[in-house]
């Protein structure tokens, strides 16, 4: 699919600040695929279809989490998380696109996965850093992107869970073992 249809097929799905976030994740992932040796076409498809499910009403993802046999515990942790494992499904289902990989970095864009590809790292690191994203740290992390993905990887899953620990929040073990995963592969 070339990229004005696949962005017209978001667009109908997002509201105007999410679709300029989705712009936004598209040029950093396409910057970053370069950088590091993911297939752009992959990342560029990836990035526009990453928020594809953002605003879906939560009973409607948490049926498709059910019926689709996905990870159960998903559904006792923040609805946030959900909309990347049904955005995969629905991109899919709905919008036809195929490629295992682009499914993949789309399902573990919020949570990320132990052994992530470089594909899904870029769409991980270009949702944390497009230029729209405002937050403490973040201009570190785009810093760190710069020269070792890696290392830009491990400070946003570290940034990410001591917001969620600030908070309050409850973190999905998936986030905790993508950490664990990326600190003990280290030189
Ligand atoms: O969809 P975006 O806003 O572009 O970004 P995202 O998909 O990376 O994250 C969406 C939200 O998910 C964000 O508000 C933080 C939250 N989140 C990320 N990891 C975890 C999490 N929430 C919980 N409870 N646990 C996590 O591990
Ligand atoms: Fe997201
Ligand atoms: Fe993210
Ligand atoms: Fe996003």
């Amino acid at each position: 699919m070339d990229r004005e249809k696949a962005l017209n097929i978001v667009k109908q799905q997002l509201t105007e600040h999410r679709y300029q976030h989705t712009i936004g994740v598209m040029e950093t992932a396409l910057w970053l695929a370069k950088k590091y040796g993911a297939d752009e076409k992959k990342a560029e498809l990836a990035a526009i279809f990453h928020d594809y499910a953002k605003f879906r009403p939560k009973e409607e993802m948490a049926r498709i989490i059910r019926e689709q046999g996905m990870e159960p515990a998903l559904l006792e942790y923040n609805s946030e998380l959900w909309h990347a494992p049904v955005g995969a499904f629905l991109a899919e289902k709905e919008a036809g696109i195929a490629d295992r990989e682009v499914l993949d970095a789309i399902t573990y864009h919020t949570s990320g996965r132990p052994g992530m590809s470089v594909l899904e790292k870029v769409i991980y690191l270009a949702d944390y850093i497009e230029p729209g994203r405002h937050f403490p740290g973040v201009e570190e992390v785009r810093e760190m992107a710069r020269n070792d993905l890696d290392q830009a990887l491990i400070q946003s899953v570290k940034n990410t869970i001591q917001f969620l620990l600030k908070k309050g929040h409850p973190v999905y073990p998936d986030t905790f073992y993508t950490y664990n995963d990326l600190v003990t592969q280290e030189d």
